[in-house]
């Protein structure tokens, strides 16, 4: 997670061991939370909301800048390195049935360049 103003993206790595989906997130931490990917566009970086991400069985897929990642929106307070954020990942199996699995992401001050979320 990159500490910032009021908005900012989570990173992580997700491995389900079943195929799957994420199809949603949240957080206390922020007002609103959504799945986005980043991509590249003529040299532009955009990033857009998707509505699910594809989890294959035992492979693990990154969430990081430059990708997908988790949005965060309105964060209630500013975000201090050290600190971590509790996030609820809501996952979709095959059979449709859904799981949440709540993790938690410390906080990192962004060292790589931004990945385009300016606003
Ligand atoms: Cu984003």
């Amino acid at each position: 997670m990159v500490a910032a103003q009021d908005t900012t993206g989570a990173f992580m790595q997700i491995t389900s061991k079943s195929a799957a989906r994420l199809v949603g997130v949240s957080t206390p931490a922020a007002g609103m939370a959504g799945i986005h990917q980043t991509t590249m566009a003529g040299g532009v970086m955009r990033m857009r909301a998707v509505g699910a991400i594809d989890l294959p069985a035992g492979r693990p897929v990154d969430l990081k800048p430059g990708g997908y990642h988790v949005m965060l929106m309105h964060v209630a307070h500013p975000l201090k390195e050290g600190e971590s954020v509790p996030l609820t990942l809501i996952v979709e199996g095959k059979d449709g049935k859904r799981e949440s699995v709540t993790v938690d992401v410390p906080v990192r001050a962004l060292t790589a360049p931004a990945h385009g979320h300016m606003k």
